[in-house]
């Protein structure tokens, strides 16, 4: 497959969808909304993936949407309507993210600013450089957090943190995100790499669709009941207890041995 604006690869069950414009902060366009698609739609239909890694070329992660892209808001004569954009590019990608079927990593390498700072929120685990932050950019410009922004902050951060983060629009140094609970890691600079590649091989070596599941209890929780998050988990472990991973660890348990998990 042959990219523009992402570098893509998959090695040892590892996909690797790096954002690829490092002069522009790897903001997106619209070439780059529809590569990342090809890609994801390329990690939903091989089963030998096993986990996905995000990252950003150069010294940022994402700085959002490029401001300068003229495709994006189409004129037509009239004001942008940039509701479209977001409809049609953001809020799908996000939805994607979170229904992929492979556990993802938000490797965030630099600035995570915008759309940029809720797409690394939308996967599963955000892990940072201890040269990352992480920037709510939208006030600066007249605009309400999006991709996400408003339903990850409040969530991660509390409403007063997020609020602030929102309407300040200061940028958040990745040791504080992860002191705040925004992310799950940050890391020095110079572990970063190694950091993001254990976690990536430690997570393709694992039950994928046990991992799954797990994303998808977590994000279902805060709008159910009890009883009804009991039978959603209730569901899952039925289907899980019927997959060959579970039958593998149980195998491997008994034996004293470490599991071989294939993600079936
Ligand atoms: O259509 C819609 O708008 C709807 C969708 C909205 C979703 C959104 O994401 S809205 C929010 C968009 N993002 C921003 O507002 C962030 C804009 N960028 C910045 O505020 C700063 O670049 C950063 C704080 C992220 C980093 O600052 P700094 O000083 O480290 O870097 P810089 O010099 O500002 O940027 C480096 C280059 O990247 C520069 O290009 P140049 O002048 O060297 O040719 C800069 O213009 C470019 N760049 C950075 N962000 C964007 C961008 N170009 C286009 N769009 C960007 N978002």
């Amino acid at each position: 497959m042959a990219f523009n604006d992402i570098l893509f690869s998959v090695e040892a069950g590892v996909a690797r969808l790096t954002l690829n414009r490092p002069d522009k902060l790897n903001s997106f366009t619209g070439a780059m909304h529809s590569e990342v698609r090809t890609a994801l739609d390329r990690i939903q239909g091989d089963t030998s993936i096993r986990v996905l890694v995000l990252s950003g070329a150069g010294r940022g992660f994402c700085a959002g949407q490029d401001l300068a892209d003229p495709q994006m808001a189409a004129l037509d004569g009239r004001m942008p309507d940039i509701g479209n954009v977001v409809e049609n590019h953001y809020k799908p990608l996000i939805l994607r993210l979170q229904n992929l079927r492979v556990p993802t990593i938000a490797a965030v390498n630099g600035t995570a600013a915008g759309a940029g700072c809720s797409i690394a929120l939308a996967c599963d685990l955000a892990v940072a450089s201890d040269k990352a932050s992480f920037l709510q950019a939208f006030s600066r410009i007249g605009l309400v957090p999006d991709t996400g922004g408003t339903w990850f902050l409040p969530q991660r951060v509390g409403m007063a943190r997020a609020m602030g983060l929102a309407l300040l629009a200061d940028k958040l140094p990745a040791a504080k995100a992860a002191e705040w609970g925004l992310i799950w890691e940050c890391v020095p600079d110079a572990e970063f790499i190694a950091r993001i590649d254990a976690l990536a091989a430690q997570l393709a070596s694992m039950p994928t669709k046990a991992l799954v599941r797990t994303r998808q209890a977590m994000h279902a929780a805060p709008t159910h009941t009890l009883e009804q998050q009991l039978s959603m988990e209730g569901g899952f472990m039925r289907e899980l207890g019927w997959s060959h991973d579970y039958a593998e660890g149980v195998r491997a348990f008994m034996e004293k041995r470490a599991p071989h998990f294939t993600g079936e």
